[in-house]
């Protein structure tokens, strides 16, 4: 095995076993070695989590343990961060987003944020857990054209809704475009509350939010595609 291959190997075993310490040494080490951040987050790192989903559903861990995964992943995703968002992309638009009240995932958004910001967004990250009045009052602030909601859980899906519903009883529903995501959402789900679309993953986000965004402002020159792979 290259030593390549052993850092990715060793990021994954890492973050199964919620070794915050080992990831972040591990990270910076291929780093270091010129190893692209995309093979680091999609070799080793994203690959551990899926893991952890599949054991959690397997009843071979629990609550805690995905817990530490997920924040030895979220050290590695500090330390990438700026190298996933380097590409000199011109700004474009701006978007809220949000992880839906009741939902405190958030390693997905994230990642989508971080694409976005990548691609010239100007990104409002509003967390997780968010009520719709919070998301009211942050489209009313930042006028932005787009609105970006993330679920997790199929309980908290239906909070799209809700969203939908408090920006159209505010009279802002018109002024934006609202796209939705997150591993239970389907196309069809966003289609039927009334989304203007869904994405599957970060890079299909970047590419409907420049769609979007060429809708709501057709003047606005959207940058190239970026550190997108
Ligand atoms: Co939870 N959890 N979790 N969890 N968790 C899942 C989601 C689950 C699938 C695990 C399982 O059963 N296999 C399951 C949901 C089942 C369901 O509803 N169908 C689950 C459950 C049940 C729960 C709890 C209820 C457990 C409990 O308490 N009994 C609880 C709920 C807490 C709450 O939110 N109220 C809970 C808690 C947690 C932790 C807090 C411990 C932790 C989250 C930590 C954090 O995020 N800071 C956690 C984790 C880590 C997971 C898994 C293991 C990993 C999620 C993740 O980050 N994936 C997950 C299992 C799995 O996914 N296999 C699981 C990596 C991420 C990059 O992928 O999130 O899909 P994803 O994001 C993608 C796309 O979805 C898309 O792009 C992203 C990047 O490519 N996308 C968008 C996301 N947002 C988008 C927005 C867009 C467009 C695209 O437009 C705006």
């Amino acid at each position: 095995m290259s030593v390549d291959d052993e850092i990715l190997r060793g990021l994954y075993e890492h973050t199964l076993r919620g070794h915050a310490a080992e990831v972040r040494a591990l990270t910076e080490q291929g780093i270091a070695r010129g190893i692209p951040p995309l093979d680091l987050l999609f070799r080793g790192l994203l690959p551990a989590l899926q893991e952890v989903g599949r054991r959690f559903e397997l009843r071979e861990y629990f609550v805690p343990e995905m817990l530490v995964s997920a924040k030895a992943l979220q050290g590695a995703l500090a330390l990438l961060r700026p190298l996933l968002a380097e590409t000199g992309a011109t700004p474009t638009g701006k978007i809220v987003m949000a992880t839906v009240k009741g939902d405190l995932h958030d390693i997905g958004k994230n990642l989508c944020n971080i694409m976005l910001e990548g691609a010239g967004f100007t990104v409002v990250d509003l967390g997780t857990n968010v009520p719709a009045e919070a998301v009211v009052a942050a489209v009313r602030e930042h006028r932005p054209p787009l609105v970006g909601f993330s679920a997790f859980l199929t309980t908290t899906m239906s909070m799209f809704k809700v969203n939908l519903d408090a920006l159209a009883r505010a009279g802002l529903r018109d002024q934006v475009r609202v796209l939705v995501g997150g591993a239970p959402v389907t196309p069809e789900f966003a289609r039927a509350i009334g989304a203007d679309g869904y994405a599957p993953d970060a890079n299909s986000t970047v590419r409907l939010a420049r769609q979007l965004l060429a809708e709501v402002r057709p003047e606005v020159e959207t940058a190239p595609e970026g550190a997108l792979p």
